[in-house]
């Protein structure tokens, strides 16, 4: 196996082992490539024909399938090859070789490693692209590109290709980002700030985690009238804020902390889990029977929900399982016992003029976004510490997963709103955008002339597109840890430094020191 797409990557190079560090095994990580090679093959057969409405599910499916830590099943990516391979005769009967993977991990560096953004952004894109389907939105300029984007792995490129479709992979992930924040704000309403609890009730309760919120609707409407609580989990927590999901009185608060700690956080509770998206780690057996996984997430040895969405079986485990039988009181990584969450781009621009005033009061001197994944390395701890120094004339937007190392602290008000305003899952770096042209326009001035900092922790392809999105919004100085990612080449980095000034993180102090001195 080759697998060097997300942050934990071994060695800070690449996995080739038995298996990778996220536990995905060799014969998993080979079968993700050959699917990968099918979809080029179906992208060919795009360029030269028609994309059919399978060849979009497909299309998008398959890529959601090889994000990090979504699908390890054997049976599932072979059946998704399946598919590819249907999909691609139906539109060039006579049909297309599949792509060989390896030719683009042996490519020269610089190709390999313009290719492998151009291939993980579109993975993290078609995450998006998939949630916003769940919800019956699709953008058929989005889809069209998922086509074209992998048609071009297979072509020799240079860097003279390579680098605008790479950022063509931003542009059009702005578009994908801005189609589920529809799909999520006209299904749901615009999310309103909310404080979510940490403390479970007694009784039988169900964890959700990952980033559907389509899928915990329908857990909603079916553990309706039933005595069964629901948890959020992960990147689930911003669902307390959307009007039409917080309506059901059993969506209680929040379990635990972010993906990385599931298997410390899971064991031994009395509940059921339900993956709605990635960032599934391989379970304990001690807590495994309590698994449940849907739509692309699949783990042999555990359930799967299918198509039909029937969780029947897993309300039935809740009730099995029991819950606490008192009340279980639980903090955030650092002692508090909530977090609010809320603040999307509707809420924000509300006081959009408040915060404008503020600024030009001077009591907002910065405003940081302080953004991203969480993830395993202890380096980490310096998102959590440069929360903490940040001014307390500052503002401190967040959003994704990231959050959970510091979104239980209180750092007070500034010019009467909270200091951290999560802004939602890492999707809603959309509404981030938006606040920040927003800002810009208030300002007239461009969005580098904000005394605005962007802050962003990467650990898998989501990251990755939202990054390319904001290289080509010509966003500049963006600091990017924990580790630069492995499959960017010295002079693919070159180019960011020199183009974008992207600086990896050094410590909290340097770097608030060079952004506020
Ligand atoms: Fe986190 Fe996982 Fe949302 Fe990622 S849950 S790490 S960038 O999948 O997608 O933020
Ligand atoms: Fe390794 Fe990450 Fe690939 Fe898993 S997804 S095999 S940890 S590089």
């Amino acid at each position: 196996m080759f697998c060097f797409q997300c942050e934990q990557t071994a060695g800070c190079s690449a996995c080739t082992g038995a298996a990778g560090v996220c536990g995905k095994t060799a014969l998993v990580a080979n079968d993700q490539d050959e699917l990968t090679g099918a979809l080029v093959a179906l992208g060919q057969a795009v360029q030269q024909g028609h994309a059919t409405e399978e060849a979009r599910e497909v299309v998008v499916t398959g890529l959601f399938a090889t994000v990090t830590n979504v699908d390890f099943s054997d049976a599932a990516v072979r059946t998704l090859i399946d598919r590819a391979h249907a999909a691609t005769r139906a539109i060039s009967p006579a049909g297309i070789a599949d792509y060989d993977m390896n030719r683009m991990w042996t490519a020269n560096e610089d190709i390999r490693s313009l290719k492998s953004l151009v291939l993980f952004g579109i993975r993290g894109m078609a995450a998006y692209a998939y949630h916003a389907r769940q919800l019956g939105y699709v953008d058929e300029t989005v889809d069209a590109f998922f086509f074209e984007a992998l048609a071009a792995l297979a072509e020799e490129g240079s860097l003279d290709t390579l680098l605008p479709l790479v950022l063509k992979v931003g542009e059009i992930n702005l578009s994908c980002m801005a189609l589920l924040d529809r799909a999520n704000t006209e299904t749901y309403g615009d999310p309103v700030p909310t404080e979510v609890p940490f403390e479970v009730e007694a009784g039988p309760f169900i964890i959700v985690t990952g980033h559907d919120l389509h899928d915990l609707q329908l857990l909603l409407e079916q553990t309706d009238g039933t005595g069964v609580n629901v948890y959020t989990h992960g990147e689930m927590l911003p669902a307390h804020a959307y009007p039409e999901l917080k309506k059901h009185p059993q969506l209680k608060g929040n379990f635990g902390t972010a993906w990385q700690n599931q298997r410390k956080e899971f064991d031994g509770v009395p509940a059921p889990i339900l993956f709605t998206t990635n960032c599934l780690m391989p379970p304990k057996e001690s807590y495994a029977d309590n698994v449940f996984t849907c739509d692309c997430v699949e783990f042999d040895g555990t359930h799967h929900v299918g198509a039909e969405k029937d969780f029947s079986e897993l309300i039935a485990k809740a009730k099995e399982l029991g819950g606490y039988a008192e009340n279980h009181p639980m903090t955030g990584i650092n002692g508090g016992t909530h977090a609010t969450t809320g603040f999307g781009r509707a809420t924000v621009l509300s006081v959009a003029g408040d915060v404008v005033n503020a600024v030009k009061a001077g009591d907002i001197k910065h405003f940081f976004l302080v953004g991203g994944c969480d993830g395993a390395r202890p380096g980490r701890n310096y998102y959590t510490e440069f929360v903490q120094k940040t001014p307390a004339d500052s503002v401190v937007l967040t959003l994704a997963c990231g959050k959970f190392r510091f979104n239980d602290l209180d750092l007070g008000t500034v010019a009467g709103l909270p200091r951290i305003l999560d802004m939602g899952q890492c999707n809603d770096a959309y509404g981030a955008i938006q606040v920040a042209v927003a800002l810009a326009q208030a300002f007239d001035c461009g969005v580098n002339d904000l005394p605005l900092s962007m802050v962003l922790s990467w650990y898998e392809q989501k990251a990755v597109c939202i990054l390319l999105t904001l290289l080509h919004l010509g966003i500049k100085n963006i600091y990017l840890g924990p580790t630069l990612p492995a499959f960017i080449s010295p002079n693919v980095l070159n180019v960011l430094v020199e183009n974008y000034q992207i600086s990896p993180t050094s410590t909290p102090e340097e770097d608030l020191k060079k952004i506020l001195g």
